[in-house]
């Protein structure tokens, strides 16, 4: 958070962490254990001069330069945030609770290559994909969306990536399918916090099939015209701009399609706070704190939330009829 600059309000700084406090609590000792180690490795790194990894860690991958054939700016215009603050402020709990957790963790533990793509259940054409194939199917888009997390922070970021409906009609649902479900890697050795059980992993979220199949829901595997850090979700993440930030499942290993509603880590672990659909809604409040503002990360100010994060003209009419204030 200090990197940031001025530090907002304590009365902003909400975390989708705090319903967790007790369990934190009851964990201290392994925290404080993995502290001390990181402590440790920090030491060595000052003593020796460069940096000390185990065997299995890598050197944090250099960060392709993407071929993009199109651009869409779907921000209003807006200006995007500071690279630097998108690659360093983060929620990806595999790598501890602070926002400064996943960049100085994931891309040290995290390997990004090779990766498999499971696309499995109500599909015509289930199978696996290696990530760079996958990546070759589609011409990459650079699309600059606005993103608002449900701690009521935001930024404007402009991912690399596909439409999910392009490769979603690539493999062919079947007439069951309604929902899709997208997983995270499971593995411990590389997402070290899955040790512990601040959430239940995999970390896993879902999609109605036409929220999936809209044209403004993409599959990122990119930032900023490079290939995705670690800490953003690296190889393959999702990206649905108008629902709140954590609907927006990283490091994807799994996209299956079903015919009922799939479970999603933050509504299993907090029903009451994290909805299924999670729209954007600044009338709607988080039981312990307003939606209907936001602070830009980078911004002094508070500024009103959007309904649907401003993307309202173009995904509305997939709710038409149904009740928004229970759409949370
Ligand atoms: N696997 C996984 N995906 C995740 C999260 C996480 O903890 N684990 N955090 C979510 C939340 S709360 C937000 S706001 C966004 C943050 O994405 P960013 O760090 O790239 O900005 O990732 C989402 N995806
Ligand atoms: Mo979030």
């Amino acid at each position: 958070m200090d990197e940031l600059g001025p530090t907002p309000p304590s009365s902003e700084i909400i975390s989708e962490s705090h319903y967790l406090r007790r369990r934190e609590f009851l964990r201290n000792a392994a925290l404080f254990a993995a502290t001390a180690t990181t402590v440790a490795g920090s030491l060595r790194f000052l003593t020796r001069g460069r940096r000390v990894t185990d065997r299995t860690a890598k050197e944090p991958a250099t960060l392709a330069t993407l071929d993009v054939a199109r651009h869409v700016e779907n921000a209003g215009g807006e200006e995007a945030t500071p690279e630097r603050d998108v690659s360093t402020y983060n929620n990806f709990y595999e790598f501890g609770t602070d926002k400064s957790d996943p960049s100085a963790n994931a891309p040290a533990t995290l390997r990004p290559r090779p990766w498999t793509v499971t696309i499995s259940g109500e599909v015509e054409k289930p199978g696996e994909v290696d990530i760079d194939q996958l990546q070759r199917w589609f011409p990459l888009e650079e699309r600059v969306y606005r993103m608002r997390c449900v701690e009521a922070w935001s930024m404007v970021i402009p991912w690399v990536g596909f439409p999910l409906g392009d490769l979603l009609r690539r493999v062919g649902p079947t007439s069951r399918a309604k929902y899709v479900q997208l997983t995270t890697l499971l593995d411990p050795e590389q997402m070290p916090e899955q040790t512990g059980r601040v959430l239940d992993w995999p970390y896993v979220e879902g999609l109605r099939l036409d929220e999936a199949m809209h044209p403004l829901t993409l599959l990122a595997v990119g930032l900023y015209g490079k290939t995705l850090p670690a800490q953003n979700g690296a190889p393959l993440r999702l990206v649905v701009p108008w629902k709140y930030g954590f609907k927006g499942v990283k490091s994807i290993v799994e996209i299956r399609l079903s015919e009922t509603q799939p479970r999603t880590t933050w509504n299993l672990a907090a029903p009451n706070e994290y909805g299924f659909y999670a729209n954007v809604n600044p009338a709607v409040d988080h039981p312990r704190w307003s939606q209907a503002s936001e602070r830009r990360i980078g911004d002094l100010h508070r500024r009103p939330t959007l309904p649907f994060n401003g993307y309202g003209e173009q995904v509305a009419s997939l709710y038409s009829g149904m009740d928004l204030r229970r759409l949370f």
